[in-house]
């Protein structure tokens, strides 16, 4: 209650249920994503429908710089964040690895990566001077076992369950907590961004079995942070009942129109 939670990619999915969660519990937020006008629709929702404090940041977090700037021109009082959600992200393609094409390889390594480090990089000296704090890295299934055309995108959440851990190591002398929350497949933008805006082959990732939503995951995040403060989810793999990992789920023949 009354934290400051700064969430990465809360223009959509995710991001999005995650703000709508704490707001509803009276937490104030930085919301940051690249689509200013949801972005600042999403705020003033917030701030009408919860009376919290909403500070809108559009940047894209692949340019360092832009990241950079942006976090250290906030104001002192929204520099005391309590909680940091990387969650911005993103697949772009699902092609094998001899059809994979430069700009989407870029694309993902550039966001998931080193997007998530370059937020990172500019939170975390906040939290190590507050001495609190917690980071809550958004993985996936997918960077715990990769599959057929995931290559790069797998291989970003990879890295993710690598620095996720590893922040974990640096930061607990610091007394900052970091949880890593892999989910498997939600029903969000996602699809529809890695198959470049193909809306109906983006349904069809999600027929015949029941996907989790936004805001199964939101509500996981959210838990994450109501534990007492000597307690710390370190990694945490969620899927919907239909799913056991990246390669098995229990789907019902889809009839043929
Ligand atoms: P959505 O596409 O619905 O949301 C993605 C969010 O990330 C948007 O708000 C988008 O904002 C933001 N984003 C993407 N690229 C950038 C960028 N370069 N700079 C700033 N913001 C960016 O997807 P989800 O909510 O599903 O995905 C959220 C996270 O969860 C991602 O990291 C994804 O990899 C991960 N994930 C998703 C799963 C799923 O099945 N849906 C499962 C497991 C993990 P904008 O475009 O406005 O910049
Ligand atoms: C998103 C879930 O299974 O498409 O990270 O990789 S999956």
């Amino acid at each position: 209650m009354d934290k400051i939670i700064f969430i990465t990619g809360a223009t959509s999915g995710f991001g999005k249920a995650a703000a709508k969660l704490f707001a509803q519990n009276g937490n104030h937020l930085i919301l940051t994503g690249r689509r200013k006008d949801r972005l600042d629709r999403l705020a003033n929702k917030l701030i009408d429908k919860y009376s919290v404090r909403v500070m809108p940041l559009c940047f894209d977090v692949q340019d360092y710089k832009a990241t950079t700037d942006t976090i250290q021109s906030l104001p002192e009082n929204w520099k005391k964040i309590d909680v940091l959600i990387n969650n911005a992200g993103l697949a772009s393609g699902l092609n094998k690895i001899q059809d994979g094409d430069i700009d989407d390889w870029n694309k993902m390594i550039d966001t998931n990566i080193k997007g998530l480090l370059h937020v990172s990089k500019a939170v975390i000296p906040f939290l190590i001077k507050r001495k609190k704090g917690h980071i809550i890295n958004i993985g996936s299934t997918a960077g715990k076992e990769a599959y057929l055309n995931g290559n790069v995108y797998c291989a970003t959440k990879h890295a993710v369950d690598a620095i996720s851990k590893s922040m974990r190591i640096d930061l607990l002398e610091h007394g900052i907590k970091v949880t890593q929350i892999c989910p498997g497949a939600a029903e969000t933008e996602f699809s529809l961004v890695r198959l470049h805006g193909d809306k109906e082959k983006a349904k069809t990732v999600y027929q015949g079995y029941q996907p989790m939503s936004a805001e199964d995951v939101a509500q996981v995040i959210y838990y994450t942070t109501t534990l007492p403060s000597h307690l710390c989810i370190n990694d945490l793999v969620m899927t919907s009942l239909a799913q056991a990992n990246s390669f098995y789920y229990h789907k019902k023949p889809i009839k043929k129109r």
